[in-house]
C-alpha cells in the first residue's frame, strides 16, 4: 500500500480512538463479577489489539514526518508512553520493558504490511547515490591487478564491486576446452544421443542435447580439474587476501557459467531480473552483528559485453542499502537469508549498469549489491565460471562462511563424497600444494 493520504490517516486514528477508548471502558469493567472467563479473555484480546492500532498509528504520523528515517529511541519510548496514558488500565501492573517490546513489535507488525515514506529525492540525488564505475574509451570497464589490494577495496567501497585481472588466455582457453569435456563427459553418462555440444557451433546447442535441462544448461558444480585449477588461483586468491586481509580463506566450489547465443532464439534468453542472493534484510542484520555478508565472482572466459550479455549491478547499492531498508516495507523473505528480486517498479533499478568483462577479468562484487545479468543477444556464448572466496572458519570469527554459504569448499565436497561423484583419489589427482588444500578445506574434510 503507498502511504495514506492525509484524510484516510485522520480518518483511521479517529477509529483507532474510538476503539481506544471503547476497549479501556470494557477493561476497566473487567473485575466484573458478571463477566466469563472466556468474555474476560477476549476483553483483554481487543485492548491488546486496540492497543497495536495506536501504537501503529503514533508510529505512521511520526514516519509521515520523517520519511526514510530510523525510529530514533526516544519515539519508541514517547509511543509506549502515550499509549499507556491512552489504554492505562491494560498496561497496569506491566514493566516498562515488556510495553516497550509490545510497541516494537507493533512497529514490525506495521511495516510488514505498509511502506513506510520514501524520501523524495531528484535525479541528481540518484546519481550521487549510484556513482558510475569508471568506463574506458573501448567500452570495459577499469580494471585492476590482483596485487593493488588497495584499489580494488577503495572500488568496492565506492561501487560495491571491482573488475581484476585474474587468468590468462591459456588458462581461459583450458577451462573452456575443460568446460565441454565435463559437458560432453555428463552427455554420455546420461546416454544423450547427438553431436557432442561444441561451444562454436549453435546448431549442436539445441536443448535435449545439453546433460542438464535446466535453463543454465548445468545442474551440478564443476568438478573439471582445470575448474579446480582456476580455484587455486594465485591471482583470485591475492585480489581475496586484500579484500578480506585475510589469508586464510576458503573458497566455493561452484558451477560454470554458459549462456547460448540467444540471436536467433529468444527462448534462451536467459538473463537473470536485478535481484539480491542474500536478501537486504539479511545484509544489514549481518551488518548490525559485525559481519561482512560476503563477495560473489564471475571469471570471464571470453569477452563479454551487453552483445553477449554480461553481468549488470547498481554501482553503489552496498552503501545504500541499510537506507533502502528504512524505506521499503519488510518482504516475507526478510526472516531469512534466502535471495530477494526486486520490484520492477522500484526507481534503482534505472541505475543499474552492465560490467561488459574481456576475457580473463574477474567482476567481484558484495553480496549486497543489487544485480542480475542481461540477456545473450548474440550467436555466441557467454562463458564463464563463478568463484568466490572468504574466511576459514577457524578465522571467521561468529561468522561462519563454510555453513552459510551453499557453494562452500567443505559443504560441496562432502556431499560430492557421499554422491559418489568424486572420490578421494580424485582429491589426490589434484595435486594440491598446501595453499590449495587449505583452499578446499581438504583436511577438515579428513576429520569426518
Ligand atoms: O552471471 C552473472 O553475471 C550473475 C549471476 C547471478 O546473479 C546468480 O547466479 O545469482
Ligand atoms: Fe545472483
Amino acid at each position: 500500500m503507498a502511504s495514506l493520504s492525509c484524510l484516510e490517516g485522520l480518518r483511521r486514528l479517529a477509529n483507532v480512538n474510538r476503539s481506544v477508548e471503547s476497549s479501556e471502558k470494557l477493561i476497566q469493567e473487567e473485575g466484573s463479577e458478571a463477566l466469563s472467563d472466556a468474555e474476560r479473555k477476549a476483553l483483554r484480546r481487543d485492548g491488546w489489539a486496540a492497543a497495536q492500532l495506536a501504537a501503529q498509528a503514533f508510529l505512521r504520523e511520526w514516519m509521515q514526518a520523517h520519511p526514510g528515517e530510523a525510529l530514533p529511541e526516544s519515539i519508541f519510548v514517547a509511543c509506549q508512553e502515550a499509549v499507556n496514558r491512552q489504554l492505562p488500565h491494560l498496561f497496569s501492573g506491566r514493566e516498562g520493558g515488556e510495553l516497550l517490546s509490545f510497541v516494537r513489535y507493533a512497529h514490525k507488525d506495521l511495516l510488514r504490511v505498509e511502506d513506510p515514506p520514501k524520501r523524495l529525492r531528484s535525479t541528481a540525488d540518484w546519481e550521487s547515490i549510484f556513482p558510475r564505475y569508471p568506463t574506458l574509451d573501448d567500452g570495459y570497464l577499469k580494471s585492476f591487478e590482483a596485487c593493488d589490494s588497495q584499489g580494488i577495496r577503495q572500488a568496492l567501497d565506492k561501487y560495491g564491486f571491482c573488475v581484476v585481472k585474474v587468468l590468462s588466455r591459456q588458462e581461459c582457453e583450458a577451462s573452456i576446452v575443460a568446460m565441454f569435456e565435463e559437458i560432453n563427459l555428463l552427455r554420455a553418462q546420461k546416454g544423450i544421443e547427438g553431436p557432442a555440444v561444441d561451444v562454436d557451433d549453435p546448431s549442436t546447442w539445441f536443448d535435449k542435447n545439453w546433460p542438464s535441462s535446466c535453463k543454465f544448461l548445468v545442474d551440478d558444480v564443476a568438478l573439471h580439474k582445470q575448474a579446480f585449477a582456476n580455484r587455486r588461483s594465485q591471482r583470485i586468491y591475492q585480489a581475496f587476501c586484500g579484500i578480506w586481509r585475510e589469508e586464510q580463506l576458503h573458497v566455493s566450489v561452484d558451477k560454470w557459467g554458459v549462456s547460448r547465443g540467444a540471436i536467433d532464439r529468444p527462448r534462451w534468453r536467459v538473463g537473470l531480473k536485478p535481484h539480491w542472493d542474500v536478501n537486504p534484510w539479511q545484509c544489514v542484520r549481518d551488518w548490525d552483528a559485525g559481519i561482512d555478508p560476503g563477495y560473489q565472482g564471475v571469471v570471464a572466459l571470453r569477452d563479454q559485453d551487453l552483445e553477449t550479455g554480461c553481468h549488470l549491478t547498481l554501482p553503489g547499492c552496498t552503501n545504500f542499502l541499510r537506507q533502502w531498508c528504512l524505506e521499503r516495507r519488510f518482504e516475507k523473505v526478510s526472516n531469512s537469508s534466502k535471495s530477494f528480486r526486486a520490484s520492477e517498479e522500484d526507481p534503482i533499478l534505472q541505475y543499474m549498469q552492465p560490467v561488459p568483462l574481456r576475457q580473463g577479468e574477474m567482476v567481484i562484487w558484495s553480496c549486497a549489491q543489487l544485480h542480475g545479468s542481461t540477456h545473450n543477444l548474440s550467436g555466441k556464448m557467454r562463458l564463464a565460471q563463478y568463484i568466490r572466496m572468504f574466511p576459514a572458519p577457524k578465522v571467521g570469527g561468529t561468522a561462519n562462511y563454510d555453513e552459510k554459504d551453499n557453494f562452500s569448499c567443505t559443504r560441496v565436497l562432502r556431499r560430492a563424497l557421499k554422491k559418489g561423484q568424486l572420490s578421494w583419489s580424485d582429491l589426490e589427482d589434484l595435486q594440491l600444494d598446501p595453499l590449495g588444500r587449505q583452499l578446499l578445506g581438504v583436511d577438515l574434510l579428513h576429520e569426518d
